[in-house]
Order: C-alpha cells, then structure tokens, then sequence
C-alpha cells in the first residue's frame, strides 16, 4: 500500500530552474564580475550535473581549466555558490516560480488520506524552504516527514543516496512509496532506490532519456484529487 510521496523539487515541484537557479547564478556570475551567462541551451546541458557547486566546477573546468585546478577553487565555487543561494532565496520569495499544475491539490490530497510527503532533491535545503513558504505558506515545510536536500548525501542524483537518506528517516521500504521525479538523473535516482517512480517531464527535461517503465505523466493534473492507494496498481 502506498505510504508516503516523495517529491523531487526542481522541475516537478515547480519550474525552477529558468527563472530561479538559471538567472540567480547569472546574477552571481555578474557580481564577482566573472563575465560568464548561461543561456537556455547552455544550462540545458549543464543540468547533466546535478548540484549547484557540482555544475560550477565542471563550467569552470570546461571555460578555465587552469584556474579550476588552482588549489582555492572549493573555497570560491563555495562563496559564490553561496551568493547564488541568496540570490536566489530572494527571487523565489518575490514569487518569481510557482507551483506546476497539479502539485497543490496533490499535496493537500495526501495529507488528507494519511499519505506522508517528503522531499529528496539534490538542491540546496535554503531553497527548498523558500520554496515552501513562498507558494504554500508559513507551516508547510513542516508538512514533509524528512527533507533529504542538498549535501547530506555526498553522491547526488543519479545515486540513489538521497533517496535511501530519506527511506530510512521515514522507517519505509521503498516499496511503500512513489517518488515523482523530472528528469533523467532524478528518476534514475529514484528507480535505483527501488522507488516505484512518477516522471513529468519539466522544461529542461524534454529530451531526457529515461529510465525504463518510469510512470510517464504529462503533468500532475491526472494525478491528482485520484485515490492515491491505488496509484501504483
Ligand atoms: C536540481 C539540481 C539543483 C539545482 C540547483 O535538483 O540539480 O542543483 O539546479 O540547486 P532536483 P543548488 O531536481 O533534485 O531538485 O544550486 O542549490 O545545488
Ligand atoms: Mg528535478
């Protein structure tokens, strides 16, 4: 019987990669007057790397590999990494991203039924609250059972980690739960934790290729105000 959701953030929650996390290390970039932009078709392929810190040391490598092998690259992908938190906690809190179709209705249907929800995203735990606040208010991050965000895991999406992270807070099997997912790395996270798995493609994730039998929805729409046991028969 089906237990608990857990919810990717980036792109199934909400699309928040083109006008959040796009444009927040854009503005970063133009601050420590780096004179980097990531366009659309550029971040599309960047987004190969999960993880803020993670996608910059491969740019940097990519663009200036001399630099990126000095010995205080952590330290400056840390700062400015953290400069494009900031950034974009304050877009998100402006209501720059909302919600996709679907998602709220479907939070609120679980909490009714007893489902619990969780969360296993590879971003930073700052922007999972910003999210949170902004599009459901005060109180609901208190919604989710576990929040597996960001470093507590070392290996990030497509390693399962962050979503075995989250099993074991939650004392389930796997079994017990779906995750709903967006994109290659993500789903194959989840299907490699054994997670029966939900995947709505996002904007960035049109071409991912996928997992094998991921259930494919267009949107959470169709998923929602459903009997949420019987989803996974
Ligand atoms: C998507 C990501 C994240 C964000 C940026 O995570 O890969 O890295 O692009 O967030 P998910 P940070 O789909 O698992 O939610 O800069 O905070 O890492
Ligand atoms: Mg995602």
């Amino acid at each position: 019987m089906l237990r608990a959701l857990v919810w990717d953030v980036d792109g199934t929650l909400a699309e928040t990669e083109h006008d959040g996390h796009r444009v927040a290390f854009n503005q970063a970039f133009a601050e420590a007057g780096l004179g980097w932009h990531w366009d659309e078709p550029l971040y599309r392929d960047l987004l190969a790397t999960t993880g803020g810190k993670e996608r910059l040391r491969v740019w940097w490598q990519q663009v200036d590999p001399a630099t990126a092998a000095a010995s205080d690259t952590t330290a400056r992908i840390a700062r400015l990494h953290a400069r494009k938190t900031a950034i974009y906690v304050e877009l998100v809190a402006r209501g720059a991203v909302q919600l996709r179709p679907g998602v709220a209705r479907l939070l609120q249907a679980a909490r009714a039924e007893g489902v619990t929800l969780a969360i296993a995203t590879t971003t930073t735990p700052d922007n999972v609250d910003a999210l949170l606040l902004a599009t459901l208010g005060a109180g609901s991050p208190a919604w989710f059972a576990s929040i597996g965000a960001g470093d507590v895991v070392p290996a990030k999406k497509p390693a399962p980690d962050i979503y075995r992270w989250v099993l074991q807070r939650l004392g389930l099997t796997a079994a017990d739960c779906l995750a709903l997912e967006d994109s290659a790395p993500g789903s194959a996270a989840a299907v490699a934790a054994g997670l029966p798995t939900v995947v709505t493609r996002s904007r960035y994730t049109q071409a991912d290729v996928l997992p094998a039998s991921p259930l494919l929805r267009a949107d959470l729409v169709d998923l929602a105000g459903v009997d949420l046991p019987r989803l996974r028969a």
